[in-house]
């Protein structure tokens, strides 16, 4: 069969990781509005007939601010190496910048065959999208391909695409298996979803949440235990919210979705913590897995 590792690279926001879900056909990775969602290297695996292909999802390429940001993109740049072909997603409402124009460089200079999907099609008219095809076309890549990850129209002409692209090799993942994190990872990102579409501005990015126990009970139940970190005493308050409205909603909407995912019914606490400045300390970083 063919088969072999995409790394899915673009600016933040344009859509990598609604793509992915997209072509895996399950939710593997969390989005939302916010740029700088997806924090950590995601495996999504697509089963084809005569092939696998499995998407490399990674944090969004942008200057860097902290440490964590440095190695976010660290991060990225280094599982190029590692891939057989690069999807690289532009986003059709807003035209190419300095930040594509770099990572079309950077990929150029790897030499990885590259796919460009314009993404997010069903926003931005027509004329918008032909110009940005025939910009990024200057580029010279394998395949262009409009996309919209979010009907799905044209995914699998992405897939299509970057399948031809993948060398004769094992199939790398078991059908079942759609992604290779663990589950305790899977849930904190489910919940720090939750927090995302509820947060304004700079503070979803000062957030993370570290699973620390799953446990099955004979009853049937599955107890987690996480926590939500921010890092300043102020921010606290915000993510407890009022009267704890704000902890209570997020817990319910990511207990839904954790349950889905399991399939048994789920008890989940959420503590909140500080760790302040836990972007910027190396130690901490690596201790929440980045
Ligand atoms: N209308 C529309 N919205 C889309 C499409 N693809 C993604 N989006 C939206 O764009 C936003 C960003 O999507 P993500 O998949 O989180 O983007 P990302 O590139 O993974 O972002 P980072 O992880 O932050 O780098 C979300 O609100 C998505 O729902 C699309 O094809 N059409
Ligand atoms: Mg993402």
């Amino acid at each position: 069969m063919k088969s072999g590792f995409v790394a899915v690279v673009g600016r933040p926001n344009v859509g990598k990781s609604t793509l992915v879900n997209a072509a895996v056909g399950k939710k593997v990775a969390i989005t939302s509005p916010r740029p700088q969602t997806t924090r950590n290297t995601i495996r999504g695996v697509v089963h084809g007939e005569a092939f696998q292909l499995v998407l490399v999802d990674s944090p969004g390429l942008h200057k860097p601010k902290n440490a964590l940001g440095e190695r976010l993109n660290r991060l990225v740049y280094g599982s190029l190496a590692e891939s057989d072909a690069a999807l690289f997603v532009l986003d059709a409402t807003s035209p190419i910048g300095p930040g594509d124009r770099l990572i079309a460089e950077r990929l150029r200079e790897s030499g990885i065959q590259t796919v460009v999907a314009v993404n997010k099609t069903d926003l931005g008219d027509k004329d918008a999208v032909i110009s940005q095809l025939g910009h990024a076309g200057e580029w010279d890549f394998a395949a262009y391909v409009p996309v919209s990850a979010l009907t799905g129209e044209n995914v699998d002409l992405v897939v299509e695409e970057l399948a031809s692209l993948m060398p004769e090799g094992p199939a790398y993942f078991p059908t079942e298996m759609v992604t290779d994190q663990p589950e305790q990872t899977v849930i904190g990102e489910l919940v720090r979803e939750k927090y995302l579409a509820r947060l304004r501005e700079e503070l979803p990015h000062s957030l993370t949440v570290s699973v620390e126990d799953i446990e099955e009970r004979p009853n049937g139940t599955t107890y987690i235990s996480a926590r939500v970190i921010v890092e300043r005493d102020s921010q606290k308050g915000i993510v407890i919210g009022k009267g704890g409205e704000m902890l209570k909603t997020v817990g319910a909407e990511a207990r839904a979705e954790i349950e889905a995912l399991l399939g048994t019914s789920v008890f989940l606490e959420l503590r909140v913590k500080v760790e302040k400045g836990w972007q910027d300390k190396p130690q901490l970083l690596d201790r929440l897995g980045f």
